[in-house]
């Protein structure tokens, strides 16, 4: 399927995969809706998509841990794309309709482990990564449901598929987006909306940052003489994933470097 004037809602779109997936499915042509909470951020990204080819790039601010905010951002997105609807043969459906929901926004808070672990930082993991996904995919869903061949994409992680120490709530967490996305397969069987999760591993944006609340020495200590995936990889699977013949479901993809051969197996060079 051309994603050329689809509509395509990306939460999490003010830096990192989702700032890299709003400017590659610009390039395609592809009207974009992108959500986060630093407004200014997402200015810039669709100040960039637009340049890299979308023919529209919208921003509002969206915060998935909260239910008032996912609604009003959804209600938001309704009307930009009723407003900005392409005519249709008298004999369409005039519904507004998405075609690409991805929901991106998440991450890690803290590496502590369970003895040690904060109560804030297990909430904002499950907030975001699990609850975010649920309050996002209820309020879009009726944008898609009259649109076969629509995709709906989850940011899943190694982290769902192995534990590792420092990681349990993390771990948990995707380990949720899995179970989330495998039961919206099912229940959404026979809509013709497709369901994916992309499971990425190590890979440098501001997730080790946010992570280490900051502290961008330790950040960088992640990567130290690897070499990670980078948004761009990311951003230019997700575009392959929807842009799969609209009876094609990729069901599941794990994504790692080349350097990554496990979570705890990572090849570094010494300087
Ligand atoms: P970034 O930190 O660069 O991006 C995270 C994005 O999520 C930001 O745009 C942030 O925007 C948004 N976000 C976080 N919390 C919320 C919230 N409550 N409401 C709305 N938006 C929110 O990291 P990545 O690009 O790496 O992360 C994107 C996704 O990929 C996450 O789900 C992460 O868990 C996952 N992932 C990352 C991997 C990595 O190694 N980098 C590997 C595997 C998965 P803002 O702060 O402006 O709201
Ligand atoms: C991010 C990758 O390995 O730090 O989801 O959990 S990892």
């Amino acid at each position: 399927m051309t994603l050329k004037n689809k509509w395509v809602l990306i939460t999490g779109a003010s830096s990192g995969f989702g700032a890299a997936a709003a400017r590659a499915f610009g390039a395609e042509g592809s009207k974009l809706l992108l959500g986060a909470r630093r407004v200014d951020r997402l200015e810039q990204v669709a100040a960039e998509a637009h340049r890299a080819g979308a023919p529209e790039a919208h921003f509002h601010s969206l915060d998935v841990s909260k239910t008032s905010s996912v609604d009003a951002f959804v209600a938001w997105a309704r009307e930009t794309i009723t407003h900005h609807q392409s005519p249709v043969p008298s004999h369409q459906s005039p519904l507004p309709r998405l075609d690409v929901l991805i929901n991106n926004a998440g991450g890690a808070h803290g590496l502590d482990t369970v003895a040690a672990g904060k109560d804030e930082d297990w909430e904002a993991m499950l907030q975001s990564n699990v609850l975010g996904i649920l309050r996002m995919t209820r309020a879009a869903l009726p944008l898609m449901l009259d649109n076969p061949g629509s995709s709906l994409i989850n940011i899943g992680s190694i982290a769902g598929h192995v534990a590792y120490e420092g990681g349990a709530a993390y771990c948990a967490a995707k380990a949720g987006e899995l179970q989330i996305t495998r039961a919206l397969r099912l229940e959404l069987n026979g809509t013709g909306i497709r369901v994916t999760t992309v499971d990425p591993g190590l890979a440098e944006t501001e997730f080790s940052i946010t992570r280490f609340k900051g502290d961008v020495a330790r950040a960088k200590k992640v990567y130290e003489g690897t070499r990670p995936l980078t948004a761009e990889d990311i951003a230019d699977i997700l575009v392959w994933v929807a842009n799969r013949p609209a009876h094609v479901n990729i069901d599941e993809l794990l994504v790692k470097p080349v350097d990554q051969a496990a979570v705890h197996k990572v090849y570094r060079r010494i300087a």
